[in-house]
């Protein structure tokens, strides 16, 4: 309330906190959408999309770096423009027809979207509080303080994404490991497979009374949705399946309800 308190060291020391916790987090934001991208968003058809989101990792790379090694109130207000930025694109993308033909829904795909997101807001709320005066910017760290720290998040960073990787592929192919080396082997008529943002096959024929089955083999979510509305899936996580039994001769073209842009079809035949 008053403003009689003197500025005092431990108000710098808080701003020097703030504005490296607003780093780590501006970089695990940007490091989420690299990790998306390279894991499937840049086998979407939309390349925009795909370079938007290695756009953002580059932008939140070098604000975060910005962040730690600056005080100054242009690199801080950038800092928050990227975090703005990008919650604005997560809220679009989840709206109407969505961004760049990508529609997500909800806190999809997990666990990327909720880390992003409780990412992006600490960030814009850290940012916010170095603009009290009684907090500040904080110091500027001496430049042998910065090399040591930036290399101990790039190693951190590393070994998380590496592990994550190896988690997120054991989760996409449980039962998957006799036919991950030899590649794609033939599948049965009515399986379809669901990998890098495709079904595999694209075209399937079966006669009237066959199931056909959808394994999702990637890491994130999608849907099969009949364009007629004859069926639809909810999302399909990865590892699961979904199943639908023709009753009627005929063409039917279907798509993924998330990635709109992923078409296929199911000829059945009398
Ligand atoms: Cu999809």
């Amino acid at each position: 309330m008053s403003r009689t308190h003197s500025p005092t060291p431990t108000g710098t020391t808080a701003g020097t906190a703030l504005r490296c916790l607003a780093a780590v987090a501006v970089f695990t934001g940007g490091l989420v959408h690299l990790q998306l991208y390279l894991h499937g968003y840049r086998s979407l058809p939309d390349a925009d999309l795909g370079r938007s989101f290695v756009l953002n990792a580059v932008a939140s790379t070098v604000v975060a770096v910005a962040l730690i090694a600056r005080t100054d109130t242009a690199v801080r207000l950038a800092g928050m423009a990227v975090s703005v930025g990008t919650l604005g694109a997560f809220a679009m993308s989840r709206v109407g027809d969505g961004v760049f033909g990508l529609r997500e829904h909800g806190l999809q795909p997990s666990p990327q979207a909720a880390i992003a997101l409780v990412a992006e807001v600490a960030a814009l709320l850290l940012l916010a509080l170095t603009f009290i005066p009684t907090i500040g910017a904080g110091e500027r760290p001496s430049a042998r303080l910065v090399l040591p720290a930036a290399a101990a998040v790039v190693l951190v960073a590393v070994a998380a994404g590496t592990w994550w990787d190896h988690t997120a592929s054991a989760a996409a192919s449980p039962a998957d490991a006799s036919t991950g080396a030899g590649g794609d082997t033939p599948s049965a008529p009515g399986s379809v497979e669901v990998k890098d943002f495709a079904f595999h096959p694209a075209h399937v024929t079966v006669h009237v009374g066959d199931t056909v089955t959808w394994t999702n083999h990637d890491q994130f979510s999608h849907s099969v949705v009949d364009k007629a509305g004859t069926f639809r899936s909810d999302p399909i996580t990865p590892g699961h399946t979904f199943q639908h039994t023709f009753d009627a001769a005929g063409t039917y073209t279907y798509f993924c309800g998330i990635h709109p842009s992923m078409t296929a079809t199911v000829v059945v035949t009398g």
